[in-house]
């Protein structure tokens, strides 16, 4: 399962972004699940629209951005999910038997509407990082990621930009710039001018995240990088090696 991470700052808009993308992309037909950092995402969460299924928590250890044990985390939210459907089907045919009886018995059929739907299986995760060191030093971020939605609010000064190690700027697959609204033009353009001229090649998305302005922008890219193997890291093939010796 392919895996999103945002990462960013404090404050900068990490959760929001996250909350935009889970809407968005169960809009595109993907179920996402969200996982926080902390119990403090988990209420912005709910507030967002994520339902609590598809919601879970993994609290990195001290100094780090992200949990060392997602994957577990992960699985468990899966199994879950699972045991869950399992309770439903086990509830669907007990009631269809109950129903065979009472028929026998002329007392009519009782309604499944009461029992709920089997909870589709999640295809892809939201991770939000914590955003320790500033938030651009973290390279477990990018290890994890197969997609890395770097978070940059529009009034970060352009020393922390140009500050050296900030690993997550240089490895971004997008840059979504937020709070475009609340940031004064000069210093928005200024930021974006900045960003344009490091990273040349890089989707770079101003947002007004709380709006849902541009949003769709963002998953446009996110949505052309689940689907773009050329993002991963990728093996060379030892054929190819010998053409380009070749050549
Ligand atoms: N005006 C404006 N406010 C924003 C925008 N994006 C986020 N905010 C606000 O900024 C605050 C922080 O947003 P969060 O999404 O919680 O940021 P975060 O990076 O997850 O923060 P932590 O997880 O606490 O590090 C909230 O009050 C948001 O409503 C934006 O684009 N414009
Ligand atoms: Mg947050």
């Amino acid at each position: 399962m392919k895996r999103i991470v945002v990462c960013g700052r404090n404050d900068g808009g990490k959760s929001t972004i996250l909350g935009e993308l889970y809407k968005g992309l169960k809009n595109r037909n993907f179920q996402p699940l969200a996982v926080g950092s902390g119990v403090q995402d988990e209420k912005p969460y709910l507030l967002k629209g994520i339902e609590p299924s598809y919601l879970t928590i993994a609290v990195p250890e001290p100094g780090r951005d992200i949990a060392s044990d997602i994957e577990r985390v992960i699985r468990n939210a899966i199994n879950q999910i699972k045991e869950k459907n399992k309770l439903i089907e086990g509830a669907r045919k007990a009631l269809e038997e109950l129903n065979k009886v009472r028929s026998v018995l002329e007392l009519g059929n009782l309604s499944q509407k009461d029992i709920p739907k089997a909870a589709s299986l999640p295809n892809v995760v939201l991770i939000e990082a914590v955003g320790i060191n500033d938030g651009y030093k973290a390279d477990e971020c990018r290890k994890l990621a197969d997609v890395l939605v770097t978070i940059i609010p529009a009034g970060l000064k352009g020393e922390i930009i140009m500050e050296p190690g900030n690993f997550l700027l240089d490895e971004a697959d997008i840059l979504v710039v937020t709070k475009v609204d609340e940031t004064p033009r000069e210093i928005t353009s200024t930021t974006l001018k900045l960003l344009q001229r490091i990273y040349r090649s890089k989707p770079i998305i101003p947002v007004v995240a709380t709006k849902g302005v541009h949003i769709n922008l963002v998953l446009d890219e996110v949505v052309k990088g689940l689907a773009d193997p050329m993002i991963l890291f990728e093996a060379v093939l030892p054929e190819e090696k010998g053409l380009n010796k070749m050549n």
